[in-house]
């Protein structure tokens, strides 16, 4: 037994940890311990720090205490706070999504040489769907105009019009609930700036106001992931399902390793393929070859596209450098942790940054140039190529545990299995197998690992739970890799966790789907930003079932949610109807009202809410009872209309 137990459960991390001891270099597992006790103030939210007078803190019992200096209330505080995070997420994930648009737009006009349009089906697939004519035009004719449609998003500021994405997407009753909330998005930046100014000292101080600014940012998040995604699959391609294997033995000692890590694919998809035609440099290097391992979303979208294996998710980033065999970790854009660069320093690896906006004091930094995306990355190669020369193999040492993986699921993945048994409706299969009772409905299992909870534990369990109560499930970012890790990513997984009538819904599409392998426990759809593919799952799974999105047997869990982004994507899935847990304390907790807003309101107002429950048990128990709720309210409003029908 680890005495590192508390801090992960992950079986290959804890021999990482008894070596950082032994090195003496404090990981973010020691630096969560030396934040504690916390400061109940910021833990809640009321403590304000939106101008210079403060911080100012709620202090009820001194007179004048229960209000900031200049007079905001508790719920003022909380709501600013909370859509400030939002501002944070929405504006990581729709920059990602504006340099993807940039990048299909540069390459459509021929300026980045070494991309190319690897998807034309999902550009025509995307183009109808936002109304461009396709008829009779070329491909990259298509591809400029959807580029500068994504582009639009951004650029748009007329308040009378709105976003594409949402508006070619988004059932229509949804989208009422949205124009008569106010929180229909005209264009994303021009919404972000809004909120920054609404929360702005002395600006808005209504927590409802507050609130509902926060929640139009959201759906900017949303809409930014949204053509991130289908972007990308033009640029890159679109998922189909692979086999590969996760945890820190992907790290091989024999070969040059490279990790790609953040979350932007344009640069990792080229060192993968930039990999492939430099195997021979590496072993001229005395090297067997050049191992390519992925590290949170970059890993998953390298992952989707080319089966790269996982090497680990966000909180034990660190360990995959412990291991002395990491000549390269290349990193892009959010997630990245600084400390990266010190527990580099033990060993010959290079921390190499490639973004504009994001260096790490004392690491190498390659301005990566799309126009030239292919030298980039090739030098980025050569230097860890260069690294593993100076590799100290007496110090390597890498836990001897991977798992398989089976992954790749993009919607389309998804639905070309599906079609196999019903090829007109393929969700069908889903509807039949949820009405017959079979399976309970569908969960979402997402979001990152927070240092408050033992890595990994409740993603674990509460997958382990849902699917033992036939509860279909869809994963993607650093949850997704928690079950990767820990081997429930595959076929066996099912035998071992699932139901009877979860196991009766994968024996019979195992007999059709004409792959290798049995389908895994969940299907593994991509990275945070691929979120937008679980709800356009669940929206045409509403479709089929002649449901709205509020009644669909569909719920999401964050276990272990940590970054602004993750605050982003639980708010949209409340709007869009979604049930949606929270493993750790909510950001609104501090205000009654504000928290009264988001658990319970919500629900009144969109169908979906937010629930915070650190208990793993209780949290997927939760959303069983609420599955089998929606069911039941379905089954009844069916009876109804047939009563009426009769009559
Ligand atoms: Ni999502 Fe993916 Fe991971 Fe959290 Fe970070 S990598 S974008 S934010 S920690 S899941
Ligand atoms: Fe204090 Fe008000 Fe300034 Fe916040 S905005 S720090 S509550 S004075």
């Amino acid at each position: 037994m680890s005495e590192f137990e508390k801090y992960t459960i992950d079986i290959a991390a804890h021999p990482m940890l008894d070596r950082a001891k032994e090195l003496g270099f404090l990981t973010t597992f020691d630096r969560a311990k030396a934040q504690e006790p916390r400061c109940t103030f910021g833990n809640t939210g009321i403590c304000c720090r939106i101008c210079l007078q403060g911080p100012c803190r709620i202090l009820p019992k001194k007179p004048g205490g229960n209000k900031g200096i200049c007079g905001a209330r508790d719920y003022t505080i909380v709501a600013r706070n909370t859509v400030r995070y939002i501002a944070g997420g929405a504006a990581a994930h729709s920059d990602h999504g504006r340099e993807i648009s940039e990048a299909l737009l540069h390459t459509a006009e021929g300026h980045f040489k070494d991309y190319q349009i690897a998807d034309t089906n999902k550009l025509m697939y995307v183009a109808k769907n936002i109304g461009v004519e396709t008829e009779g035009r070329e491909i990259n004719a298509i591809a400029k105009e959807v580029a500068n449609a994504a582009l639009d998003e951004y650029r748009r500021i007329d308040e009378n019009e709105e976003v594409t994405w949402l508006k070619s997407y988004i059932p229509e009753n949804t989208l009422t609930i949205w124009r008569k909330t106010t929180i229909m998005p005209t264009g994303i930046n021009l919404s972000l700036a809004k909120l920054l100014h609404q929360t702005h000292v002395g600006n808005d101080s209504d927590p409802i106001n507050i609130t509902f600014g926060g929640l139009k940012a959201a759906l900017c998040d949303l809409d930014g992931s949204h053509l991130a995604t289908d972007l990308s699959d033009i640029l890159f391609g679109t998922g189909v399902p692979v086999v590969t294997e996760a945890n820190l033995g992907a790290i091989k000692a024999d070969k040059v390793n490279i990790a790609v890590h953040g979350h932007n694919p344009l640069l990792s998809q080229m060192v993968v393929k930039a990999a492939k035609e430099m195997q021979e440099e590496a072993k001229a290097a005395g090297a067997a070859g050049i191992n390519l391992v992925g590290i949170c979303c970059t890993g998953n979208e390298v992952l989707m596209r080319e089966g790269v294996a996982i090497a680990t998710n966000f909180a034990t980033q660190e360990l995959a450098v412990l291991t002395g065999a990491m000549d390269a970790m290349v990193v892009d854009v959010q997630c990245i942790m600084p400390s990266l660069r010190s527990v580099a320093e033990c060993f010959q690896t290079k921390i190499v940054t490639t973004s504009p906006i994001m260096k790490i004091p004392g690491s190498y930094h390659y301005g990566f140039d799309e126009a030239h995306a292919m030298d980039s990355a090739k030098e980025i190669i050569r230097l860890a190529i260069d690294a593993y020369k100076q590799r100290d193999q007496a110090i390597v040492n890498i836990p001897n545990v991977t798992n398989k993986v089976v992954a790749g699921f993009s919607l389309e993945a998804m639905l070309n299995i599906f079609k196999k048994v019903n090829p007109e409706h393929p969700l069908r299969v889903i509807a039949d197998a949820i009405e017959a009772g079979e399976i309970k409905g569908v969960a979402a299992l997402i979001g990152c690992n927070n240092r408050k909870v033992t890595h990994n534990y409740n993603h674990t369990i509460i997958a382990q739970e849902l699917a033992e109560n036939d509860v279909l499930l869809l994963a993607g970012g650093c949850s997704a890799q928690a079950h990767a890790l820990s081997g429930m990513m595959n076929g066996e997984a099912v035998q071992k966790y699932a139901g009877e009538g979860l196991k009766k819904f994968f024996a019979r599409l195992n007999a059709v789907s004409g792959l290798t392998e049995d389908l895994p426990l969940m299907f593994h759809m991509g990275s945070c930003v691929d979120y937008s593919r679980m709800q356009l799952f669940a929206n045409l799974l509403a479709a089929e079932m002649g449901l709205d999105l509020a009644e669909l047997p569909y719920a999401v869990s964050a276990p272990e949610a940590m970054s602004e982004k993750a605050v982003a994507i639980g708010s949209w899935n409340v709007c869009c109807g979604n049930p949606m847990h929270v493993g750790v304390n909510g950001p609104t907790v501090g205000s009654q009202l504000v928290d009264d807003v988001v658990t319970k309101i919500a629900e009144d107002v969109f169908g979906g809410f937010f629930f915070w429950e650190p208990d793993p048990h209780k949290a997927s128990a939760r959303m069983i009872d609420i599955l089998k709720e929606r069911n039941w309210k379905n089954v009844m409003r069916k009876k109804a209309r047939d009563a009426k029908a009769a009559n």
